[in-house]
């Protein structure tokens, strides 16, 4: 049996040793990686923190105490999605410059090699997975078979955990290879200096970057060719995530019928879009700001909401269950906690500026409050409850 392995061995040696010769390049060098991995490793980072952020807004809205600076989720998630795209050239680079070390021969010398090779391997797929699916996201493709949100973030634990391991791992080749040193010259015959490489990976970050930031950053906005929201483009200069028609509500949006329902105590008040213009007006500017990563700021219009359920005879600081006429969809009702609703910018908004709201805007009235995911800012409005 020994002997077995040890003949299949001396057999395949050779072969790898050829595999390792041809996908080896003097610019895969440590300390390539080494340089692209702390590029990597930021870009990861920021995603990682910035989409933990995200869930807590989302799924624990009840931590959040002051929803302030009000454009507060516009900024990590913009920053959550532009780290991701770079991230893309950074990963791809990555594996091209580590290439050859799949082909070592014998693959591994011990149990931790094993376990070494095992977190590498979940690492790289975990990655890819997660760039893919994030990436399809961006441009509204559901294609998978799974719930998006609670598989990107699964498997961002899953990737920075395992990110964590391999830099623990790695840490001694890591502090060695951090400086550049005398190794790093280029050397005779090399078709692309080690330099080069990485400029070349800079420039390809800063094209995806510069091509697609300006859906979130206003500066950029001349710039975004490859984004799938462009600023500014819209009824009423505003992007529109789903249109009233996608949703269904054309019809009882447009009703003359159609009331706002508050419910305090079991007690339905009913005040139709005449009531709501009769109570104090009150315009704030704010964003909109999609988990998809695209944001804009926008004057709104309309009543407060502790006005309203004041109004009402209801405590300002009240938490709330909020649907729309949408019936079905994530989308269709919200959870809106006290520290929100007694926000003195927290608006049932009317007006979008300086207008009455597009019907794909959310009219006849639609939920803006400060440093929420845009998924929580519900448009065309049924109910509010008033939950305690
Ligand atoms: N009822 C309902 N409200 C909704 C949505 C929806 O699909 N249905 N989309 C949400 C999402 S994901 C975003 S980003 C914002 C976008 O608002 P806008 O279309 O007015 O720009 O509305 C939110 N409100
Ligand atoms: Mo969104």
């Amino acid at each position: 049996m020994a002997d077995l392995t040890t003949r299949v061995s001396d057999r395949l040696e050779p072969v790898f040793a050829r595999l390792r010769r041809t996908a080896s390049d003097p610019v895969k060098s440590t300390r390539t990686a080494v340089v692209i991995g702390r590029l990597l490793g930021a870009a990861f980072t920021i995603c990682f923190l910035t989409g933990v952020f995200s869930h807590i807004l989302q799924d624990y809205p009840y931590w959040i105490t002051a929803p302030r600076p009000v454009s507060i989720y516009r900024i990590t998630q913009g920053a959550h999605v532009i780290s991701g795209i770079a991230s893309i050239p950074l990963l791809l680079a990555k594996l091209w410059t580590v290439f050859p070390r799949l082909f070592e021969w014998p693959p591994f010398r011990s149990v931790a090699g094993i376990l070494e090779r095992l977190s590498i391997a979940v690492l790289i797929t975990a990655s890819l997975v997660e760039v893919a699916i994030g990436l399809l996201n961006i441009f509204q493709v559901y294609v998978f078979p799974f719930p998006f949100r609670q598989t990107h973030f699964a498997l961002g634990w899953v990737v920075f955990g395992s990110l964590a391991i391999h830099i623990a791992v790695k840490l001694p080749l890591i502090a060695r290879y951090w400086r550049s040193g005398p190794r790093d010259r280029p050397q005779a015959g090399t078709v692309i200096s080690r330099r080069g490489f990485v400029g070349v990976v800079g420039v390809s970050v800063g094209a995806v970057t510069l091509t697609t930031a300006g859906q979130t950053i206003d500066a950029l906005k001349p710039f975004d060719v490859l984004a799938p929201r462009k600023q500014n483009i819209g009824p009423q200069g505003l992007p529109v995530n789903k249109t009233a028609m996608q949703a269904g509500v054309i019809a009882q949006a447009k009703s003359p019928a159609w009331e706002l329902e508050v419910v305090v105590d079991g007690v339905s008040h009913h005040l139709d879009l005449d009531a709501l213009r009769a109570l104090p007006q009150t315009t704030a500017d704010l964003p909109i700001a999609c988990v998809e990563g695209w944001s804009q700021s926008a004057q709104w219009r309309g009543v407060r909401m502790r006005d309203l359920l004041e109004a009402v005879g209801a405590p300002a600081a009240s938490d709330l269950r909020v649907r729309s006429l949408q019936r079905s969809g994530v989308t269709s009702r919200m959870e809106m906690p006290a520290a929100y609703s007694a926000d003195p910018l927290t608006l049932v908004a009317l007006e979008l500026n300086g207008d009455v709201l597009d019907i794909d805007h959310g009219y006849p009235a639609r939920i803006i409050a400060p440093g929420r995911p845009g998924a929580l800012q519900t448009k065309w409005l049924a109910t509010i409850e008033v939950v305690r």
